[in-house]
C-alpha cells in the first residue's frame, strides 16, 4: 500500500540513537490521518560502511560538508548502500520524501540520496525540514531539487502541506508561527526503527519536552527557530518515559532533545517527583536515567537538594554550556552566572554524583589570552572534581552563525577579514584560535579529565592549512556552512 510520506534522516548524526523529529511527526500525522514510516538512513550507511567509521568521528567530517569531497574520498564505498536504501524507501511506494537536515552536515548526503531517487524513476515529491533549514538562501544548492521546504516546526505545516496548501507559515517561508501548547502533540512514535541496530544497543532514546530557551546566548541562533520558549507539563513528560519504557523494554536512558531541561524549574520538579513515585511504586524500572542539556543557574535557584533529589530521580548526565571560565567572556555572551554559581554547581554535583559533560567554546571575540588562561585555570581548580566530568567537548573554535545574536555585533567587535574570509579582531586570530585550542586540549588531558576522541586539528591540518594539500578554499565559517546569506531572508514570527 502506498504511504503518504517516508522520513529520512541521514549523517552525520550520533550512531547512538535516533532524533525525535520525525518520529514526532510520525505519530503527529497518524492522528490527522496520514501515513508515514520513518527510516534512517544514517545508522544504515553507519552499520554498512564499517571501514569508514571516521566519518562518525568528532561532529562535522569536512566530507558530510562538501559534495565533491564527500564523492572524491567516499564516493565508490557509499554508491551501493545510497542505491540499495532508496530501494527500500521505494518499496513504500510513497506520495513525499521528507529528508530532516539536521545539521549543515545534512546537505550533502541528502543530495546523493534524492539523485539515486531520481535514477530509481521516483516521480513523488520531495520536502525538506529540520533545524539547518533556517541556514538556507537563494543559492543553496539543495533547494532546487525538491519540491517544498518547511521551515521551523512541522507539527502544523506538514499536515497543510499534505492536504493541498503550497503556502502559509513556514511553507517555503522562514515565516513560522511558533507552537503555542506543546501538551497537544502526541508522543514520539520510534516503532518503524530497529532500536538495537544503534550503537546504543537500543538503550537510548530521545524526547522532546520544551522548544526554544530562556537564555539568548549571543552566539546561539536558538531563536530564528522557537522565540519563545515553550514546555510540556512535568506529568505529561513523566507518561512519555512511562510510554517509552513499556514499549521499548531496552532503553534505560531518555535524554532530553531540549535546548536545556531545567528550563520551566516548577514543571521540572513535578517531573521529578512523579518519576521518583514511579520507581517507588515499581511502575518504572529502577535503573532508568536521564540526560540532556541544562543551564548553570544562580546558586540561590539550587540549594543541595534540588541537586539530591535530581540524583534520586536518577540524572545521569548535564551537558553544561560552561563555554569559558572567564565571567567577562561569559558576560558578553549573555549566559548569565557567575563563577560562583558555576563552582557551586559543579561541587553540589560532585557531591550528589550528578555526572557533567563540559561544553566549552575556545576563540570567543572578546576572548583575550588572559580570559583564555582563566579557562584553563577553571579545570585546574576543579581537577579534584574531575571525576564527576563525563567528558569535556571542546567543539570547533568560535564561528559566527547567521541569525545569531552575534552576527550583528561584528562592527562593534572589530571584526575583519582575512584573504582567506577567516574573522580576527585584536582579540585572536584563526590560528591564534587553534592553538588556543590545541593548549586547552592538552592541559585538560594532562589533568586527567576524559575527553572524546577529538579529530579536529587534523581536520584542520588537512583541509585548511597552508602548506598542506589544501583541498577547501572557503574559510573556515563559510566551510562549516555559515554565511551571511542565511539572512537574505530574517525569520519573522507570525
Ligand atoms: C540533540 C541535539 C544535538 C545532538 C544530536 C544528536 C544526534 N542524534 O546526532 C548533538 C549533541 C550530538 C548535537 C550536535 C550538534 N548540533 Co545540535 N542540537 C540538538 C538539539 C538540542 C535538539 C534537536 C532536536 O531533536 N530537537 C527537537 C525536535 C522536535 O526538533 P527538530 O529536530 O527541530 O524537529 C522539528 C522541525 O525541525 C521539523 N522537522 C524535523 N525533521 C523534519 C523533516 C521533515 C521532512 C519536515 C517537513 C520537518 C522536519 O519538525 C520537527 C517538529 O517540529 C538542537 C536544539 C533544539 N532545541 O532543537 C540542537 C541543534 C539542532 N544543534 C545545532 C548544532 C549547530 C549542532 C552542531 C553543529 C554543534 C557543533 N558545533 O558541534 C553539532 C552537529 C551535529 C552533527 N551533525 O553531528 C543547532 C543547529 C543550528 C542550525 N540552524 O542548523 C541547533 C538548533 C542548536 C543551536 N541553536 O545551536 N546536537
Ligand atoms: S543556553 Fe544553550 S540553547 Fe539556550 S541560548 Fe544559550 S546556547 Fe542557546
Amino acid at each position: 500500500m502506498s504511504k503518504d510520506i517516508i522520513f529520512i534522516t541521514v549523517p552525520k548524526l550520533d550512531p547512538n540513537m535516533p532524533i525525535v523529529g520525525p518520529a514526532l511527526l510520525k505519530s503527529q500525522l497518524r492522528e490527522n490521518g496520514f501515513s508515514s514510516v520513518y527510516m534512517d538512513f544514517n545508522i544504515y550507511l553507519y552499520n554498512q560502511m564499517e571501514d569508514c567509521r571516521e566519518l562518525w568521528w568528532g561532529d562535522e567530517h569536512p566530507c558530510w560538508l562538501d559534495l565533491d569531497l564527500l564523492i572524491e574520498d567516499y564516493g565508490t564505498k557509499l554508491k551501493e548502500p545510497t542505491f540499495s536504501f532508496a530501494k527500500d524507501v521505494l518499496k513504500h511506494n510513497p506520495k513525499w520524501i521528507g529528508i530532516t537536515q539536521f545539521s549543515t552536515t545534512s546537505q550533502a548526503p541528502s543530495i546523493l540520496l534524492i539523485k539515486a531517487f531520481k535514477e530509481l524513476g521516483y516521480k513523488g515529491k520531495f520536502v525538506l525540514g529540520g533545524p539547518s533549514c533556517m541556514l538556507f538562501h537563494s543559492e543553496t544548492p539543495i533547494i532546487k531539487m525538491v519540491d517544498h521546504v518547511i521551515y521551523g516546526e512541522a507539527e502544523e505545516s506538514l499536515i497543510e502541506l499534505l492536504e493541498g496548501k503550497t503556502s502559509g507559515p513556514g511553507i517555503d517561508t522562514k515565516n513560522f508561527k511558533q507552537l503555542q501548547n506543546l501538551d497537544k502533540y502526541p508522543f514520539p512514535d520510534y516503532t518503524d526503527l530497529r532500536l538495537k541496530e544503534y550503537s546504543s544497543n537500543g538503550s537510548v532514546l530521545y524526547m522532546a519536552s520544551s522548544r526554544g530557551c530562556v537564555r539568548n546566548c549571543t552566539f546561539c541562533d536558538i531563536h530564528a527557530m522557537a522565540p519563545k520558549f515553550k514546555f510540556r507539563s512535568g506529568k505529561l513528560m513523566a507518561k512519555e518515559v512511562m510510554h517509552q519504557s513499556l514499549r521499548h523494554p531496552t532503553v534505560n536512558v531518555m535524554r532530553w532533545a531540549d535546548s536545556l531541561f531545567n528550563g520551566a524549574m516548577k514543571e521540572f520538579h513535578i517531573f521529578l517527583d512523579e518519576i521518583i513515585n514511579y520507581k517507588e511504586e515499581g511502575m518504572l524500572r529502577e535503573d532508568m536515567q536521564f540526560a540532556g542539556q541544562c543551564i548553570v543557574r544562580p546558586k540561590r535557584q539550587c540549594p543541595p537538594w534540588y541537586f539530591e533529589k535530581m540524583a534520586k530521580a536518577g540524572i545521569l548526565s548535564q551537558d553544561l554550556g560552561i563555554e569559558s571560565g572567564s565571567e567577562s567572556v561569559r558576560d558578553h555572551m549573555d549566559k548569565k552566572f557567575s563563577n560562583e554559581d558555576l563552582d557551586h554547581y559543579v561541587e553540589m554535583s560532585y557531591r550528589y554524583k550528578l555526572g557533567i559533560t563540559a561544553l566549552m567554546m575556545v576563540g570567543y571575540p572578546t576572548e583575550t589570552e588572559k580570559d583564555f588562561q582563566e579557562t584553563l585555570n577553571f579545570f585546574t581548580k576543579h581537577q579534584k572534581h574531575k571525576d564527576v566530568f563525563h567528558t569535556v567537548i571542546l567543539g570547533g573554535t568560535f564561528i559566527f552563525m547567521p541569525h545569531a545574536p552575534v552576527w550583528h555585533m561584528q562592527e562593534e567587535l572589530n571584526i575583519k577579514y582575512n584573504q582567506r574570509n577567516d574573522w580576527y579582531n585584536e582579540n585572536s586570530t584563526f590560528d591564534e584560535r587553534m592553538q588556543r585550542r590545541e593548549r586547552l586540549k592538552e592541559h585538560v588531558n594532562e589533568l586527567g579529565f576524559k575527553m572524546p576522541m577529538d579529530v579536529h586539528s587534523k581536520v584542520i591540518k588537512k583541509y585548511f592549512k597552508k602548506n598542506n594539500k589544501v583541498k577547501i578554499s572557503k574559510s573556515y565559517n563559510e566551510f562549516w556552512g555559515y554565511s551571511g546569506k542565511s539572512l537574505e531572508i530574517e525569520p519573522k514570527r507570525l
